[in-house]
């Protein structure tokens, strides 16, 4: 049996996961609109693996014997400018999510729950990766983006995430 507390932070926390998959996918669209292949499949990959995330607590509230709430789905951002400014915004928004998961598991050792606080632990190291890929990404955007054939060598790399 899921506590109240946690099963609804839980719940919220599936919001966030889809909500990320959105804001992916219009990134994704972003790029593709403007012919960065590479750039768009990565934002791709980490759409799926958002969905992924949700559907896992998903899963994870019904073995507990919980309850799914799903709410509405925010539309996601729309103002993309450039690679650079799109990987800040996924920074941002990645370290919001950091936070939100550090919530959740802040509350399930509140409430006494382990079997959620270990559980969510794959999600705080999934962060941690997350965030220093997307700084290594930035880096290099801002170290080459001035260069054209180097961002060109940028998306073709990101075109190979699977
Ligand atoms: Fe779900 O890992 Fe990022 O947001």
């Amino acid at each position: 049996m899921l506590n109240n507390k946690v099963e609804e932070i839980l719940n919220a926390q599936i919001n966030k996961e889809f909500y990320s998959a959105y804001l992916y996918i219009a990134m994704s669209a972003y790029f593709d609109e403007h012919g960065l292949k590479g750039f768009a499949n990565w934002t791709k990959v980490q759409a799926k693996e958002e969905m992924e995330h949700g559907l896992t607590l998903f899963d994870y509230i019904i073995e507990r014997d919980g309850n799914i709430n799903l709410k509405p789905i925010e539309a996601p951002a729309r103002d993309f400018h450039n690679p650079l400014q799109v990987f800040e915004m996924i920074l941002s928004h990645e370290e919001y999510v950091t936070e939100s998961i550090e919530c959740v598991a802040n509350m399930s050792e509140n409430e006494c729950d382990r079997a959620t606080r270990e559980f969510i632990n794959k999600y705080i190291s999934e962060q941690v990766e997350e965030e220093s890929q997307v700084r290594d990404i930035i880096k290099m955007i801002k170290m080459f983006g001035e260069d054209t054939s180097v961002l060109y060598h940028i998306d073709k790399e990101l075109g190979k995430r699977k």
